[in-house]
């Protein structure tokens, strides 16, 4: 572990450090030989989807791709190190859960299904088919099976979201809340909308022929490496690349690529950002409404495309036309010359893309402001022509699949149709609880059984205080997971771990040696199968969990559960027949790099209400949450919290305490904070600060974090996720799509009583 500082970074993202780094997570994780054996096999025609992003990768093709993230990904699950029942015997849950994040990661792979004892706050070996009846006793005990709520984490793959998905709505309910709801739920509600397809129309090789690329809230040198090797690519054929970021972050600024060995010998990299604007946090719409206005003006519009393929335009102008420059700069940071310099790189430009991450999904304004980004695309018909079209990054390496295959809380009437034709059942009609809508049901007793298919609800969800005590409320929780979280010591007043296989692990069968298939953020879908021998022999794969759950718990079903899983080609003979775009899906997936699900909106086939791309209304907002709340406490300093990555984290799962781009090294409690601001409030950097929101129900404090004085504009803070999650309020969310505003919350800082280090 390194030892604790701030230290300014200067050198390109990736390069050498990138490679140290891998080395290193290597040989923590006591893997040498066998993790880098794996490492070959990541991404290949024979090998495993990488667990790290859903980032694509050219055809799935045979050359090695480095990734430093993906390797930490994949090292974390080859660890050697092994949690077993003796482990528990030593722990009780209440010593477990006063453990940080991070020693929890660091204890390994969970190796038998475990049931919570009361008697001795310790979780005791169970067998499976205990596990199972114990949670279809519970299940079968509920007086409506909306009393139940099935999360799930991004990592799934399609085989095992499908039947997941199956069982829940055999059982009764569409209570599926999963991590989309966090994450880019709002890129799915806006583009619906407006272009009839919640997905990226972009391919891959869209980005080899995009004249300019604009990258709004999003840190790929952390969270999608892979991209930076794309946008090296692009940068380097001339393509403007624009960046809208609060904080200046390195990746975006230069990179080497650890493939090149130009970049390697250079101390300096390849140049990425051409421009890179620090917008205020939630700015972001107020620049694509301005942008659109300065393009309006100018007259450099695609009027062929806007008059065959878009409808509401004339209402767009007029809305364009009563937005006030002076309210634009106020919200965005950026001065009315700043956007109508970008405009101008976006008129010269003949194909652009718009990419985005959470910096614009997790506010307040997210689908407006999404819907802005698209309303820019739609002026110049960015959208389905080669080089040009919306690109939201998406998170989990699987979290499009599964919703395409029906994780999904808002099922269309549809799909339910051809799901109970295809099962012979009748599906649940009524909508089911998102994860704010879960928490809330908690809460309220209204929900009494958990069962999360991976993921970290505990620590990922806003507002911990309250979710968690929603979590202790329930009856039962279970967890399907390979590592021990939070969430397994947050529990309720039964709770089940079950122990499942990675992604990087044979997943042997009845039938054989099965493989998976994932659908990557560019629609890609393709076959991931593991190599390395599972973490223990009692371990399961997520379709067999789930297979087992149903049987047990669906007395009456007539899917045939236990002979579905004997071999993967018959959960994806069902999935061809329910899901569009996946006939002779079984035949497609074995080509190798697998094939493309298609997208309407890049055929320029627009399944929306009008039969048009729309464009949207929205406004620049009057009503910017934080400008409210400082109206009404000018007593109070408030600031503008982003809760964000650190480069040694995925998610809720902490790999190490470095961020190395952003030069701290051996800690996570820090909170980044502008010059200015520092000597408004008195401050120096070093010192240690509580944040405490503010929110019209009360307060919730988040303790001690050090003062880092960075690039940031001023009013604005950036701090880490989980740590910070109690802070988000959980009726604070997106408009229309309820995902926590994690990235815009209001606080104020005080000093901490304890300034010792
Ligand atoms: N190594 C690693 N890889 C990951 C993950 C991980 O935790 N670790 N997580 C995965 C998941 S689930 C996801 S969703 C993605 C997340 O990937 P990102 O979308 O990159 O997520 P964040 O780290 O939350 O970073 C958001 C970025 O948005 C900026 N930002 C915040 N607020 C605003 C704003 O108002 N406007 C603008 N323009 N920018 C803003 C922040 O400064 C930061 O650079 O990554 C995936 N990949
Ligand atoms: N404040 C704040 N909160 C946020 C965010 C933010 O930016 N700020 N981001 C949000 C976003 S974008 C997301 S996607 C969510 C993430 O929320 P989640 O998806 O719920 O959280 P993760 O941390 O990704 O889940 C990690 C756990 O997954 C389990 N796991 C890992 N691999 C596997 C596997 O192969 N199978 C199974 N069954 N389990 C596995 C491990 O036990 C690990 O502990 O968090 C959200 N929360
Ligand atoms: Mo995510």
């Amino acid at each position: 572990m390194s030892k604790q500082a701030i230290k300014f970074y200067n050198r390109p993202a990736g390069g050498w450090g990138a490679l140290k780094s891998v080395l290193h997570s290597i040989r923590e994780q006591g893997v040498m030989v066998r993790g880098i054996h794996t490492l070959l096999k990541q991404n290949q025609p024979d090998g495993f989807d990488c667990p790290g992003c859903a980032w694509p990768d050219k055809n799935h093709h045979s050359t090695f791709e480095f990734c430093e993230n993906g390797a930490k990904a994949v090292a974390a699950e080859a660890t050697e190190r092994r949690i077993d029942r003796a482990f528990f015997a030593q722990h009780t849950v209440a010593e477990l859960n006063a453990q940080d994040d991070y020693w929890l990661e660091a204890q390994g792979r969970l190796t038998e299904p475990m049931r919570y004892d009361a008697a001795t706050d310790r979780y005791v070996a169970v067998s499976w088919d205990e596990a199972f009846e114990l949670t279809a006793k519970h299940l079968n005990a509920l007086a409506s099976p909306h009393e139940a709520l099935f999360y799930t984490s991004g990592r799934t793959s399609n085989e095992a979201a499908f039947l997941y998905q199956l069982f829940i709505r055999e059982f009764g309910t569409n209570n599926l809340p999963d991590c989309s709801n966090m994450c880019h739920e709002p890129s799915g509600t806006a583009m619906k909308e407006q272009i009839g397809i919640g997905k990226g129309t972009v391919t891959l090789e869209d980005f080899d022929h995009a004249e300019a690329i604009f990258i709004f809230g999003q840190n790929p040198g952390t969270n999608h490496p892979r991209m930076l090797g794309t946008l090296r690519e692009a940068a380097k054929r001339g393509c403007r690349i624009v960046v809208f970021n609060p904080l200046r972050e390195r990746g975006l600024e230069r990179f080497a690529d650890p493939q090149s060995p130009l970049d390697m010998l250079s101390s300096n990299g390849s140049k990425i950002a051409s421009s890179y604007y620090q917008v205020r946090i939630g700015g972001d719409m107020a620049v694509a409404i301005g942008l659109a206005k300065a393009v309006v003006e100018s007259g450099v519009i695609d009027a062929d495309f806007i008059e065959e393929h878009t409808a509401g335009f004339e209402d767009f102008l007029a809305m364009l036309d009563a937005q006030m420059w002076e309210h634009i700069e106020e919200q965005s940071g950026l001065s009315e010359a700043q956007i109508r310099d970008i405009a101008d790189i976006y008129m010269a430009s003949n194909a652009t893309i718009c990419t985005w991450g959470m910096g614009i999904t997790q506010h307040k304004h997210s689908v407006a402001t999404i819907q802005a980004i698209i309303n820019l695309l739609l002026l110049k018909g960015n959208i389905g022509k080669p080089g040009a079209g919306a690109c939201p990054v998406r998170g989990h390496s699987n979290v499009q699949g599964d919703r395409t295959m029906g994780i999904y809380e808002k099922p269309s009437v549809d799909f339910l149709n051809k799901l109970g034709k295809a099962f012979d059942f009748v599906p649940p009609q009524e909508h089911g609880h998102d994860v704010v809508g879960g928490i809330e049901a908690m809460l309220k007793g209204e929900a009494k059984v958990f069962i999360g298919m991976g993921g970290n609800f505990a620590a990922a969800t806003p507002d911990s205080d309250r979710t968690r005590a929603g979590l202790r409320q329930c009856e039962l929780t279970v967890h399907v997971t390979t590592k021990l979280n939070r969430s397994h010591l947050e529990h309720g007043k039964d709770a089940l771990i079950m122990p499942c296989l990675g992604r990087t692990e044979v997943d042997q069968q009845a039938g054989g040696a099965q493989g998976v298939t994932v659908e990557d953020s560019m629609s890609m879908v393709h076959i991931s199968a593991g190599m390395n021998a599972p973490a223990s022999e009692h371990l399961l794969s997520e379709p067999a969990i789930v297979a087992r759950m149903a049987a047990a718990t669906l007395k009456h079903s007539k899917t045939p559960w236990l002979w579905m899983i004997e071999d993967y080609d018959r959960i994806r003979d069902k999935i061809g027949e329910v899901i569009d775009g996946f006939a002779d899906f079984n035949h497609r997936v074995h080509v190798p790099g697998g094939f493309y699900l298609g997208n309407s909106a890049r055929d320029r086939k627009w399944v929306t209400a009008t039969g048009k791309a729309l464009f949207a209304t929205n406004p620049v907002p009057g009503d910017m949450p934080i400008t409210t709340l400082r109206r009404q406490h000018t007593d109070k300093q408030i600031f503008n919290l982003m809760t964000v990555r650190s480069h040694d984290q995925y998610n809720t799962t902490i790999y190490g305490l470095d961020d190395r781009y952003r030069g701290v090294f051996g800690q996570r409690r820090v909170c980044f904070i502008n010059k200015h601001d520092l000597e408004k409030m008195g401050f120096t950097a070093g010192q240690w600060v509580d944040m405490t929101s503010v929110w019209h129900d009360g307060e919730r404090v988040a303790p001690r974090f050090k003062l880092v004085e960075y690039d940031i504009p001023p009013g604005c803070l950036a701090s880490y996720y989980p740590e910070t999650n109690n802070l988000v309020p959980l009726d604070s969310m997106a408009d229309r799509a309820r995902t926590p505003a994690s990235k815009s919350v209001p606080v104020v800082l005080t000093l901490s009583a304890d300034q010792a280090a």
